[in-house]
């Protein structure tokens, strides 16, 4: 049997993402994307409220609350996929999980609000702990590393123990090395060059490079919405390496590319 793979598709419902922002904000045209994205073979809806790209301001809880919870209601009583919630807040996550989220998505890996960690635990959810350095205000500003590898999996492996330490069980846990949040294009290429590191650490990885600047750098792609075979062309790549959890924009030919990549290297046509 080959090794499988899941796509998670990006449901963003803000103003201001910076490949899709604005696009979705109407609930209604947020649930219409999301079942689109399930039909074209994502097995999990990741739906955030609040912008994580560089430079992007905090949303506050209510206004997160607002945007997020009635996409998520009306997407898991459709059924199909799994809902996650992308948010660092405790009471975001927790309204989430009561609408039918089963997936917690936390940019910060648990350590932006201490009653997190306590919420997934409680539900018996599965989690994703994302490596960043610095804010989103800042995180681009100036990246700086001696072992970026090292550094990523030194700080994941302290996140799961805290995430193990909180009565999270190991098997809910997943890792990303957290492309783009506070990389420069090199940081990037070495984390995916040496991605099979991070899956050591025995927690499927999630990867995150859909349509995101460093690959607008290498193509000359200036406009994201172009960066589709740029993105699969890196997932491609990371799932050789060991990745198994795909968050992207573009699910049809994500899961085209994966579906490639898992039959030529295993001999399975999953
Ligand atoms: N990237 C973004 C947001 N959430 N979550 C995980 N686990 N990994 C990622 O790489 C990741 C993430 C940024 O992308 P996007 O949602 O498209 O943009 P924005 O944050 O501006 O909404």
């Amino acid at each position: 049997m080959g090794r499988g793979f899941s796509v998670m598709g990006v449901v963003n419902v803000t103003p201001d993402s910076f490949s899709d922002g604005g696009q979705w904000l109407d609930p209604a045209a947020a649930i219409a994307h999301g079942r689109e994205l399930a039909a074209e073979g994502a097995a999990i809806l990741d739906v955030g409220g609040e912008s994580t790209r560089p430079g992007a301001e905090p949303v506050g809880e209510a206004e997160e609350l607002r945007r997020v919870i009635p996409v998520i209601e009306r997407l898991a009583a459709a059924g199909g996929a799994a809902i996650s919630i992308d948010t660092t807040k405790a009471a975001v996550a927790r309204a989430a999980l009561a609408a039918g989220a089963s997936y917690v998505n936390d940019v910060t890996a648990l350590r932006a609000d201490p009653a997190l960690a306590a919420v997934v635990a409680e539900a018996g959810c599965d989690c994703c702990l994302m490596h960043m350095q610095g804010s989103p205000r800042t995180m681009q500003e100036h990246p700086h590393y001696d072992d970026v590898v090292g550094e990523v999996v030194a700080f994941l492996e302290e996140r799961v123990a805290f995430a193990l330490a909180a009565g999270i069980a190991a098997e809910r846990i997943q890792v990303d090395p957290g492309i783009g949040f506070g990389k420069t294009l090199e940081h990037n290429l070495e984390l995916l060059r040496r991605l099979n590191e991070i899956a050591a650490l025995g927690h499927p990885v999630v990867v995150g490079v859909s349509r995101k600047s460093f690959l607008g750098r290498i193509t000359g792609r200036e406009v994201a919405s172009e960066r589709v075979a740029a993105t699969v062309a890196a997932n491609v790549l990371a799932y050789e390496r060991g990745a198994s959890v795909f968050r992207v924009h573009d699910v049809a030919p994500t899961v085209d590319g994966l579906r490639v990549a898992s039959a030529t290297l295993r001999g399975d046509d999953a």
